[in-house]
């Protein structure tokens, strides 16, 4: 990257809260507005020439990032689009929590993305000893000027991430967050280097226009399967108004052998419930129908998740079935399909 051009790049700041901007209070840390702004201001570094002009658009109601809801994805997704053609990128300021919840929201909301969004938090807050924050703050800002970059992505401790790419797994290292199924963007070091190969370059054409893609909230659950499951819970979750389902099943995506479950899920697949297959583990993908023990979920009609992470897989549901002219093979067609290069198709 030019350095001697960075300083006319400007980056839109969306500052949403988090432990980042974090103060400690009797009842523990919680965000205080006006102190990150004003803490900025007294860091050199963020007026270096190597460093693009900001602004920063502090939320009126500053959250920990637990209280996140989707109105709030609605929120920053609109402010984007509203700010697009005035900045060269963009850089969410939020809760480490809810973050990759957030960053994949945005991956569907933000069709044909042709600029970078780069959202970040901290460990530790600002007002601290030993803070992260100006460094997630200091490269989310250069990363943000880099044109190479179109799409949604989480900077932390030295990385860039796809942001539907990306979990939390830490809650107490620098290193909150991995990449368990795609390879990093890019990696801080002496240099910045971007890894251009596994980014995603879209719009080739100029022509295509970024567009907003709104979602409403359907109702949708998460169930982790274990050991002694008894069929009456997954009865009781299946119950209408559920509309889709997110499944975490063992391994490769299988589940115990057993007819009650099968037959639970047979009934709401026919009563229109959207049943997705994602693994437990933390790496790898779905490989329905690899083991006898992940046949009944075929037959069932459950698809399969492939690699996708549980909140990759959750905003796509609730992305796609906001869209209300598709019928339900529809969504489920354009599950199993890569939109925002949030999966592996095998
Ligand atoms: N609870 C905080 C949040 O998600 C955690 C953090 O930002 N590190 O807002």
């Amino acid at each position: 990257m030019q350095l001697s051009s960075i300083k006319d790049k400007k980056i839109y700041v969306i500052y949403t809260g988090g432990t980042i901007g974090m103060v400690k209070t009797d009842q523990g840390y919680a965000p205080k507005r006006g102190f990150l702004l004003d803490k900025i201001k007294t860091i050199k570094d963020f007026y270096h020439n190597g460093v693009p002009d900001f602004e920063i658009n502090e939320y009126p109601k500053l959250i920990d990032s637990a209280n996140i809801r989707p109105q709030d994805w609605i929120i920053i997704a609109r402010d984007i689009i509203k700010n697009y053609n005035a900045y060269n990128g963009f850089v969410v300021l939020h809760g480490t929590d809810t973050l990759a919840y957030t960053a994949s929201s945005l991956s569907f909301m933000l069709k044909n993305l042709n600029k970078p969004v780069i959202c970040t938090g901290s460990q530790i807050p600002i007002s601290e000893l030993r803070s992260d924050a100006q460094d997630n703050i200091l490269h989310s800002l250069i990363l943000a000027a880099d044109k190479r970059i179109q799409e949604v992505c989480i900077y932390f401790n030295k990385q860039l991430l796809r942001g539907n790419r990306a979990v939390k797994i830490n809650s107490s290292g620098m290193d909150a967050f991995c990449s368990p199924n795609y390879p990093i963007l890019g990696q801080v070091g002496i240099d910045i280097e971007l890894n251009e190969t596994y980014i995603r370059h879209v719009n080739k054409n100029a022509t295509t226009e970024i567009e907003f893609n709104s979602l409403s909230v359907p109702k949708v659950a998460i169930l982790s399967i274990f050991p002694g499951m008894d069929v009456s819970i997954l009865n009781k979750i299946l119950q209408p108004p559920l509309q889709g389902l997110i499944l975490k099943t063992y391994g490769a995506g299988n589940i115990m052998n057993s007819d009650e479950i099968i037959d639970e899920l047979i009934e709401a697949s026919k009563r229109g419930v959207i049943i997705i297959n994602c693994t437990q583990c933390l790496k790898g993908s779905v490989k329905m129908g690899a083991y006898e023990a992940g046949i009944g979920l075929v037959k069932a009609g459950v698809i399969s998740g492939y690699d996708m992470t549980v909140e990759a897989a959750l905003t796509k549901l609730f992305y796609l079935l906001s869209i209300p002219e598709l019928a339900q093979n529809e969504i489920k067609e354009a599950l199993q399909k890569d939109l925002r290069g949030e999966m592996t198709v095998s």
